[in-house]
This record gives structure tokens, sequence and C-alpha cells, in this order.
């Protein structure tokens, strides 16, 4: 039996043609159901503009074969180029302390790329078993430092797990982003029970990920609240515009919007511009310097009035 009345769903999983779409379960009292949908055949609606997170609008829905056509995409609130997803609430940009070994520049441009989605980020460590208790209490200052509460996680010690996951029911959409190996898809599975998604140990010699999850997944944690885990990467360059720059450091516009640092041009990036006031004894200042040396173009100034 076809039905023929159009529902709203969310895209949770993409591959290939198909997507994977979980009806609202509100909207639809009929029926509660997962579908395997394609996209509706037109000139203008491929493939490539549907994305996990996306709430699409269904309809020609076959509840025995459970397939289904997207007839449409709802308007999207945000969407995060790599890993693809849309509708986005909440970031968690997730390390190892160990094994792949912390490595700063990466976990700075992590969280600039996540800082540029405008939504709230969060730090993860995890591996704290494998530090001492004295290395860990220093990294969480370092990246108070940075702006950022660290959540430290260590498989030994399921408690801390429980203080995430009751931050995470409140959240909408919250994706786990981070390189390989450093622990997201085992992070999902203490939360989920019974969720089970594959893991693998890093590479003995070198310590590395393995690449282990390959598809961005949506899972929900209850019917207002989900979890995206997606691929491990690493980020080896970053194309910013330098004039967005001073927005996605906390160092900085803590001291511009909390503490009324006035720099002579609004633009200022504070670098060695004339009239610039910015406090600039932050660690991660050099790391932000380098970005905006490095960077080809440059903007103009803008004088205050
Ligand atoms: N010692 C220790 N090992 C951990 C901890 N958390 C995860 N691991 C191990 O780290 C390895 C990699 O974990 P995964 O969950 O597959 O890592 P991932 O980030 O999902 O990796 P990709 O899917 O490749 O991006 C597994 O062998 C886990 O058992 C932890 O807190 N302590
Ligand atoms: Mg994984
Ligand atoms: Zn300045």
């Amino acid at each position: 039996m076809k039905f023929d009345k159009t529902y709203k769903g969310l895209v949770t999983k993409k591959f290939n043609e198909f997507f994977l779409v979980e009806l609202n379960q509100y909207e639809n009292k009929e029926f509660n159901n997962k579908l395997l949908c394609k996209i509706k055949k037109s000139v203008n609606f491929r493939n490539q503009f549907v994305f996990v997170g996306d709430e699409v609008i269904v309809y020609q829905i076959d509840l025995k074969s459970k397939r289904g056509t997207i007839k449409s995409l709802v308007k999207r609130n945000n969407f995060l180029e790599r890993p693809s997803v849309a509708n986005i609430s909440n970031i968690y940009v997730i390390c190892s302390v160990e094994e792949p070994k912390l490595n700063l520049s990466q976990v700075n441009r992590f969280l600039i790329t996540a800082e540029r989605l405008g939504v709230e980020v969060s730090l993860v460590l995890t591996k704290c078993d494998l530090i001492t208790e004295q290395k860990r209490l220093f990294l969480i200052n370092k990246f108070q430092n940075w702006g950022y509460e660290a959540i430290t996680l260590n498989l030994n010690n399921p408690d801390n797990f429980k203080n995430l996951l009751n931050e995470l029911k409140k959240n909408k959409c919250s994706i786990f982003m981070g390189p390989s190996g450093v622990g997201k898809t085992t992070l999902l599975n203490m939360i989920i029970p019974g969720l089970n998604n594959t893991t693998a140990a890093v590479s003995t010699k070198i310590k590395r990920g393995k690449n282990t999850t390959r598809n961005v997944e949506l899972v929900s944690l209850s019917s207002k609240s989900f979890i995206v885990d997606t691929p491990g990467f690493n980020i080896h360059t970053l194309e910013i515009d330098i004039c967005e720059l001073p927005n996605l450091y906390p160092e900085i516009s803590k001291q511009v919007i909390n503490q009324g640092v006035n720099c002579k041009f609004r633009n200022c990036l504070h670098v060695d511009d004339h009239g610039c006031n910015l406090n600039k004894n932050f660690e991660r200042y050099t790391f932000y310097k380098q970005m905006i040396e490095s960077s080809k173009n440059h903007c103009c100034l803008i004088q205050e009035d």
C-alpha cells in the first residue's frame, strides 16, 4: 500500500543514491518508521544537495518495502562541509591525549573549523587513563586558557561519561569530529547501550587510527536529541578569510566583546596594525599570527568612528 500523503523526516544516513530517513514521530501518528529513500528525479534537485542531518519531505511511501521518495528539502539552519552534515546545534571536537598523541596545532585547526559554523563548540580529551593526573590537570588548564572547558574521559571510569550524556541529551544535534582512532565511536557506544558500532585498535607501530568509521551516521538519543558519528580525519590546511579569523578565537572575541577592548580600526587583525589594543599575551597567539601571515588575502582597514 502506498501513502499519498507527505511526511517530514530526518536523513540519518546517506549511501550512494540512497538515504535512510526517519519519519517525524510527532507529525506522523500512523506509523513510526525508517525508510530507504531515493530522491525524486528532477533537474534542480540532486543527491549531492541532501546530507545527513537534513530535514526532508517524503512521499510515495510504501510501508511493506519501507521505501519512499524524497520530494524536497526543508530549509537548513547550517551546513558543515567536512564532514558533510546539516543542522548541527553543537560540535564536539574529540582528541586523544595519547595514541594518537595530542597535536596542539591539529586541535587548533579543528577548533577554528568548528567555530566557523557559529554553534557551541566543546573540546573532549579521550584516553586520559594513558596520562598522569598531573598531566590531565595541566591540559585542562591549558585549554581553559584557550577558552574551552575541556571534558576529560577515561574508559576505566564510566562516571565521566554520565555527565557528558546528560549534556548531550539537552542538545538537538551534536556532532563528534576529530582525528581517526581518538575514540569517537567508542564514546558513542558507551553512551548508547546496544549500539555496538565498529571500533578498532590504533596501529601498534605508529599509533594512528585505522579510519574505522566510513560513513557519517546520525543516531538518536531521544526523539528530540541526536548525535552524529563521523569518519576521523586530519586538517592540514585551512582556507579562511583572515577577516573572519579574530572572531574564531575566544581569547580575542572575549577581549573585544566582554572586556570592550577597542582597536583604532574596527577590523583590526591584531598583528602589527597601527592602534591595536589587544593583549597578545595568550598561548595561541603564535598560531593566530602564523595563520594571518600565511594567508594571501588581506582586509582593508576601516577606521572606528
Ligand atoms: N586506553 C584507552 N583506549 C581508548 C579509550 N577510548 C577509546 N579507546 C580505544 O581507541 C581505539 C580507537 O577507537 P575508535 O572508537 O574506533 O576511534 P574513532 O575515533 O571512532 O576512529 P575512526 O572511526 O577511525 O575515526 C579503540 O581500540 C578503543 O578501544 C580510552 O579512554 N582509553
Ligand atoms: Mg569511528
Ligand atoms: Zn587590534
